[in-house]
């Protein structure tokens, strides 16, 4: 039988959390090598582990996958978290890629000069309000379902959830316009291994502490 899935990243969320969601979410226990220093870097891409020098990288099944688009799709489809056919495949991607878009507002929030940061977090809670939440909140109206796409468990809904929560950490009453998605978070919180990755002491990380995301960026890459 295969080991466990063995990501390597930093002890931080960037691009990294939404596998360890998935992972979680599944059900699937992994194991984590943290880069703490330019040289844990190093390592890894004269060993030639990282096909692009980059991570995040998961070993799993043999592979050392990187890519998180191509982390998540693979994971997704092992799981069963994929939608059953094409088209339910085409909406998964179109919400998931929506969603990243609006995480990645976030996740370069920390690093985001002092003079424009207010300005940055006033845009980021203003797409979330004006562009992606509307069309969650209006496709599961429209559909009348507990699940984004064919009334079940997908990686959409496991983004989206991980999204709200990230959203709610700088503005908590951003779903107050939004009926459905307040239960849809109520839903998918309640997820067993959900509820349990989101207990104290999971491998959860933490909200990005901003001092410690740009000295750790600079201690890795030497700037
Ligand atoms: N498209 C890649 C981007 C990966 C990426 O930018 N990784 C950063 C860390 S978050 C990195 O390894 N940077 C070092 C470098 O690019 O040399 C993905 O989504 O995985």
């Amino acid at each position: 039988m295969a080991g466990k899935p063995k990501l390597h990243y930093s002890n931080g969320r960037g691009r990294m959390e939404s596998i360890r969601w998935l992972l979680a979410t599944a059900g699937v226990e992994f194991e984590e090598q943290f880069i703490e220093k330019k040289e844990d870097l190093e390592k890894l891409r004269n060993d030639g582990y990282l096909l692009f020098q980059q991570v995040p990288m998961v070993e799993i099944d043999g592979m050392k996958m990187v890519q998180t688009r191509a982390i998540g799709s693979y994971i997704a489809a092992k799981y069963n978290l994929y939608g059953k056919d094409l088209k339910e495949r085409a909406w998964i991607d179109m919400y998931v890629e929506g969603t990243t878009d609006l995480m990645v507002m976030i996740m370069y929030h920390p690093f985001e000069p002092a003079d424009t940061k207010e300005k940055n977090l006033a845009l980021i809670i203003e797409r979330a309000t004006t562009r992606y939440f509307p069309v969650y909140e209006k496709a599961l109206k429209d559909h009348g379902q507990d699940y984004l796409v064919g009334n079940k468990l997908s990686w959409a809904d496991i983004h989206l959830l991980e999204a709200i929560l990230m959203v709610e950490e700088f503005k908590p009453d951003i779903l107050s316009a939004f009926p459905l998605l307040q239960a849809f978070k109520g839903r998918t919180s309640n997820i067993p291994t959900i509820k349990k990755f989101l207990q104290p002491g999971s491998q959860r990380k933490p909200p990005t502490d901003e001092k410690e995301a740009v000295a750790t960026v600079k201690k890795r890459y030497n700037i």
